[in-house]
């Protein structure tokens, strides 16, 4: 018998995915075609030299997997795109306008100042409802303003969506992605009061595309360039990865907490409105909209990126660093060191990761981590640290029970990570899927060709079904000197 099939574009910050999913008739079987490299580009603009995202090189890639993708499939029928939020094309007569700036490009400093000495922190907050990041799409725009080709563009693409028009040639602004911008009031639609008072140009972004949303198919010489005679439609998924990974992670709401953890490690609770709170400011706590009009209450830690940014030195210094290796050796470590602020914004940047943690330590007149495994180990407990206390925070602010911990994506398969976020909360931690983003992308493509039927909740139970996950049972507190004390 044929089935039909959907697959997803996954693009995270440091890898790309395109996954083939089997979703009909109760089943969900998901296969990965392709996987590539997400590297980004330091080029020279006449000033300084900015970091870039290769969107063509992505683009590219993901056009190979989808080829591949529709070789595999019966019929492929469906195609999602999501990836990390806040970046934009600026475009011009349907055209892109150089290579959309990488968020870690340090740009956006000049813009945070600018934008706060118009609205203050704690009135942005009100009206957008977002912690502070300083790489927000509304800062980026606002240093774009000053240095770039801002005035010159007549519209404005997230990354995602800008795929959606490469492929199908339909533009607009996808919502979950929308709320990462800070231009997006948190009544959901466009603050232009707010892009009139920064100078920002109003209604840059388009209208909003709800999350499910058909896109159409795709542009005809695209099918034919990739062989896909069936001429698959895009859907307008979750297109904020951790808005599809959230979609995905099989919880209960009303009394888990959620870890995803690729990159970044995003880190909260979903509810039903916004909480704009003044506790929340100060905790620094956002609030960002997910699938289906839930609200994703959670807090940026900076997640793997401090361990793949680690091990890239490793590399440079000519040490051949497996990362598996080094976690096998960390596990074994007995920290003798405290806790590091994972927070630190000097942690942003691409880097010596190596040289800025022990920087933390030596600054406050603190031994720091010396060994290779002893530096991993501290990064590994550093974000177990900061993920508790996350987690805590979350549940003390939006008043949840949270018995449950779900840590999903790629940092669900760290075993002493899992652990000790386990041993630091006193709470199960159940890991894993791996690849929620993937799942999330892939059910609501599916749910939109009515391959599948239901809310949320009936979403989750499939992945539950399908993806039973690893429990981390809290330890009893362990007794090693130098570590009782660390970061409490
Ligand atoms: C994770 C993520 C996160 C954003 C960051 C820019 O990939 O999308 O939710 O804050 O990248």
């Amino acid at each position: 018998t044929r089935s039909a099939q959907v697959a997803a574009i996954d693009l995270g910050a440091t890898s790309g995915r395109v996954m083939l999913a089997d979703i009909s008739r109760g089943r969900l079987e998901l296969e990965q075609v392709a996987r590539f490299a997400n590297d980004p580009v330091h080029i020279w603009n006449g000033r300084r030299t900015a970091l870039h995202w290769d969107v063509p090189g992505l683009f590219r890639e993901a056009c190979a997997g989808l080829a591949e993708a529709g070789r595999r499939a019966d019929d492929l029928v469906g195609i999602g795109i999501d990836s990390w939020a806040v970046d934009y094309a600026l475009m011009r007569d349907g055209r892109m306008l150089g290579l959309p700036h990488h968020y870690r490009d340090t740009r956006s400093a000049d813009g945070v100042a600018a934008v706060h000495a118009e609205l203050g922190p704690a009135d942005l907050y009100t009206r957008n409802g977002l912690q502070f990041l300083p790489f927000t799409t509304v800062y980026q725009l606002a240093a774009e303003k000053q240095d770039g080709l801002l005035d010159q563009a007549d519209s404005a693409l997230l990354i995602p969506d800008l795929l959606t028009y490469w492929l199908t040639g339909t533009r607009g602004t996808e919502r979950t992605n929308a709320s990462t911008t800070g231009l997006l009031g948190i009544n959901g639609r466009w603050d232009t009061a707010m892009s009139e008072r920064l100078g920002l140009p109003v209604g840059l972004f388009g209208d909003i595309v709800e999350t499910g949303t058909d896109q159409g198919p795709l542009l005809p010489d695209v099918a034919e360039r990739l062989g896909l005679s069936g001429t698959p439609h895009v859907t307008a998924v979750a297109s904020h990865d951790t808005a599809s990974a959230v979609a995905a992670i099989p919880m209960d709401p009303s009394s888990s907490a959620y870890i995803s953890c690729g990159t970044w490690g995003l880190v909260g609770v979903e509810l039903e409105s916004p909480n704009v709170s003044r506790d929340g400011w100060k905790a620094n706590f956002t609030n960002e909209v997910g699938a289906d009009g839930r609200i994703r209450y959670l807090h940026n830690v900076m997640g793997l990126w401090l361990l793949s940014e680690t091990v890239r030195q490793y590399q440079r210094d000519g040490y051949r660093a497996d990362l598996s290796e080094l976690l096998a050796q960390a596990a074994e470590v007995t920290p003798a060191f405290d806790v590091f602020d994972t927070d630190d914004a000097r942690f942003l940047t691409p880097g010596d990761m190596p040289g800025r943690i022990r920087e933390w330590y030596t600054e406050r007149g603190m031994q720091p981590p010396m060994t290779r495994p002893e530096l991993v180990r501290a990064i590994v407990e550093s974000l177990a640290a900061a993920f508790a206390d996350s987690v805590r925070k979350a549940a003390e602010l939006s008043r949840t029970d949270v018995r449950t911990v779900h840590l999903v994506g790629g940092g669900s398969q760290n075993r002493l990570l899992c652990q000790l976020t386990a041993d630091r909360l006193g709470l199960p931690v159940l890991a894993g899927p791996v690849e929620a983003t993937a799942l999330g992308n892939v059910l609501i493509t599916a749910r939109a060709h009515e391959l599948i039927d239901g809310d949320l909740a009936a979403m989750r139970a499939i992945v539950a079904e399908r993806f039973p996950s690893q429990h981390y049972v809290p330890r009893p507190a362990r007794s090693s000197i130098g570590f009782a004390a660390a970061g409490t």
